[in-house]
């Protein structure tokens, strides 16, 4: 009888690899769990869990011998870790070898805002450039005014790349950081009075959600721009799209949203904002590096080892 169990929608790559270290069960969703007999969820003592639907105390209670959850994923939020301390379950995740990519998509997503990249690709697919000439006018990027809502390890890598590209740094974090140069701003209402370009990068979970609030998107302004790299419950979406739509800030950039991938469709209705599926992480590499920091995880609970990376 295994004592894994795999839940999510995991790559073949992935699948393989976990079929070869643990010979699991596989599951596509948590919701599933109930059909598992008795027995066999009895004996589950490591649940490698992949997605964004939530694991809390009706899913733990399933698994009585589970002392485990090893989410593929810096962000737990889907985990109630809390329950899962109180049965004395163990919760891993897989930070740092994402923070590059995320990085990396928030800025190129930021630039691709600024720049109107989706519209101007468009305008030369169609056929536009030839026939009505240049592309419009759009707005400059480097030189602008950044602000960071949460300075994390994505969030500095964030805020490195965009010091490059000669950007003024405004950060809101719990604390102040040994960061010469760059602003700090005690509260988010004034860092998004300062910037042009709001990047969140917080973590999820409730103690963060709508934490850009109508209050913060409304201090932004006109020329301001939420890119969100983080989770949708971070900001207020309503709030967001109201403003949005009526022009009160000059547009957003977001890979994450509520109710994903079933996001609300005034979103697609809107030009000034770029969209991405929830990709951050997605390249071929991170994610190898993900599923294998994963897999460490669980073959040392099996071994009896120290885990590598625990979040309780
Ligand atoms: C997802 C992420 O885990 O790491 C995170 O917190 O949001 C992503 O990397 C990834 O989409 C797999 O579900």
């Amino acid at each position: 009888m295994t004592a894994t169990l795999v839940i999510g929608p995991y790559s073949d790559i992935d699948t393989a690899a976990l079929k070869e270290a643990f010979d699991p069960v596989f599951l596509d969703h948590p919701e599933k769990l109930s059909g598992l007999d008795g027995a066999a969820r009895g004996a589950i003592t490591a649940l490698a869990y992949k997605g964004h639907h939530a694991v809390g105390m009706t899913e733990m209670d399933l698994l009585p011998n589970l002392a485990l959850i090893a989410n593929y994923g810096v962000g737990y939020d889907a985990i109630d870790v809390k329950a899962a301390s109180t049965r004395g379950i163990r919760v891993t995740n897989t930070p740092d070898v994402l923070n590059d990519d995320v990085a990396d998509l928030a800025v190129a997503m930021l630039l691709m805002q600024g720049r109107e990249m989706v519209q101007a690709s468009e305008w030369a697919r169609s056929g536009n450039w030839k026939t009505a000439g240049e592309y419009r006018l759009n707005r400059k990027v480097s030189g602008g005014r950044a602000g960071i809502v949460g300075l994390g390890r994505i969030g500095r890598e964030i805020a490195d790349r965009l010091a490059a590209f000669k950007m003024d740094i405004h950060y809101f974090a719990r604390s102040e950081k040994p960061t010469p140069g760059w602003t700090y701003h005690a509260d988010p209402v004034s860092l998004a009075r300062a910037v042009d370009y709001l990047v969140i990068a917080l973590v999820g979970g409730a103690e963060t959600e709508k934490f850009v609030s109508r209050k913060v998107i409304d201090a932004l302004g006109p020329r301001g721009v939420v890119v969100n790299i983080s989770r949708g419950t971070t900001v207020d979406e309503r709030a967001l799209l109201e403003a949005l739509e009526e022009g009160r800030i000059a547009g957003a950039a977001l890979d994450v949203f509520l109710n994903e991938p079933d996001i609300d469709p005034r979103f697609y209705r809107l030009e000034n904002v770029v969209i991405q599926p929830h990709q951050g992480s997605g390249t071929f590499e991170t994610r190898a590096a993900m599923g294998q920091l994963q897999r460490d995880n669980v073959a040392a609970h099996h071994a009896g080892r120290t885990l590598l990376t625990a979040v309780n």
